[in-house]
């Protein structure tokens, strides 16, 4: 039996933080499409992203990305988030868009690149110290292209004396989260490539090191939600940079590509109690949409998120361990199966329209004026965007 009254208080307690730079124009190798009414700074990048929050009640933060979301007051940026009525999360560092990055940053040969690589992260720090961000979130596109192109070994010992020189700085309530991906913009060597190479270097850190799981990060056919469990059971997930993919870091809308998956990993969260706000796990997306509007893309994104999760609270736990332990293969699957069979969207409907909300969060917002009045307000100046 599943108790209704905890999958109602787990789903009305779960919360997304969005991307700053999902808002910003973006796009492939190939070209960036420009939108109208799109952001020209890092106030109009939050007060978009206040609005995936004010039709969804679920999306209270945004993550920045530095030096995309550089300004010349942190504290003043924090006071317009809350007076939209959403604050700072995570702060991201962005150590692959300078020319002095080309072989690498905190792993670079040249101890001068290193420096200014592990400036950048101080600077970090400061901007969490003023923005009230708990966590600085480190994904490193350090790697080479060919071998024999720098030493493996040597770039993980400087790799581990930038984090460990960043984690002494972190304040009591602070957390490094680190984030692998398997390869791109390095195609030879990656220096974290996977959750493996993040967790052991976590756990030369200390406990205030967790791993970042972003989606769409692993070779085709990974069982992420095995990482997930792994990772739980270790009390090393800090975060999900949540997005899908069909080949490689897509950065599509979370659940597009294979809801099935979503729920497996939002299950194992469940499993895990990582959805107890004290578990410390936090859930991102991590997305660019380069031919969709983007304010509605992130709504339907928070909405598919909810929508797995409330499968995955739905799993009859006590009728899967019964079948688990008395090894009945189908009995277990069908347990599992009929959960991600329901239609959880009355649910959660519902909800909503318990919390005054609009029960349909892509309606409401396409209804609101706002889609309008940011083409006709955002006239002139610099639409934001990776170069930014
Ligand atoms: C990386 C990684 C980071 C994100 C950048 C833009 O692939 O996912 O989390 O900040 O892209
Ligand atoms: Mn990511």
């Amino acid at each position: 039996m599943v108790d209704s009254t905890a999958v109602a208080a787990a789903l009305n307690a779960l919360r997304i933080e969005v991307p700053s730079w999902a808002f910003a124009n973006s796009g492939t190798r190939f070209k960036v499409f420009a939108q109208p009414g799109v952001p020209r700074d890092p106030y109009e990048k939050i007060a978009d992203a206040a609005q995936v929050h004010r039709f969804t009640g679920a999306a209270p933060t945004v993550s920045l990305h530095i030096p995309w979301d550089a300004v010349s007051d942190y504290g003043d940026l924090a006071k317009h988030a809350t007076d939209l009525g959403v604050g700072i999360g995570v702060v991201n560092a962005n150590l692959f868009q300078d020319d002095d990055y080309r072989l690498g940053s905190v792993a670079h040969a040249d101890p001068r690149v290193r420096g200014k690589a592990l400036d950048h992260l101080y600077e970090c720090l400061d901007i969490m110290a003023a923005t009230g961000s708990p966590d600085l979130k480190l994904w490193f596109a350090d790697g080479t292209n060919y071998p024999g192109q720098d030493d493996i070994r040597d770039r993980q010992d400087r790799l581990a004396e930038a984090l460990s020189a960043v984690y002494a700085r972190l304040g009591d309530a602070q957390r490094l989260l680190l984030e692998y991906k398997l390869f791109e913009p390095a195609f030879y060597t990656t220096d974290v490539p996977d959750w493996g190479t993040a967790y052991a270097h976590c756990l030369e850190l200390g406990p205030r090191a967790k791993v970042v799981v972003d989606t769409g990060h692993h070779a085709p056919g990974t069982n992420i939600e095995f990482i997930v469990a792994f990772l739980l059971r270790a009390e090393r997930l800090g975060a999900f940079d949540f997005n899908s993919r069909f080949y490689a870091d897509d950065d599509l809308m979370v659940g597009a590509a294979d809801p099935f998956q979503l729920f497996r990993i939002m299950y194992e969260v469940v499993r895990g109690g990582a959805l107890a706000p004290e578990s410390g796990v936090t859930f991102m997306l991590d997305q660019c949409h380069n031919i969709e509007p983007k304010i509605p893309a992130q709504i339907r994104s928070v909405l598919n998120v909810q929508e797995a999760t409330a499968k995955a609270l739905l799993v009859d736990r006590p009728a899967l361990s019964a079948a688990q332990r008395a090894g009945d293969v189908l009995g277990a699957n069908a347990v599992l199966m009929d959960a991600y069979n329901t239609d959880v969207r009355p649910l959660l409907a519902r909800l909503r329209e318990d919390q005054g909300l609009d029960p349909d969060p892509m309606a409401a917002y396409a209804r609101s004026g706002y889609p309008e009045k940011i083409v006709a307000e955002r006239v002139g100046g610099r639409q934001a965007g990776w170069e930014a």
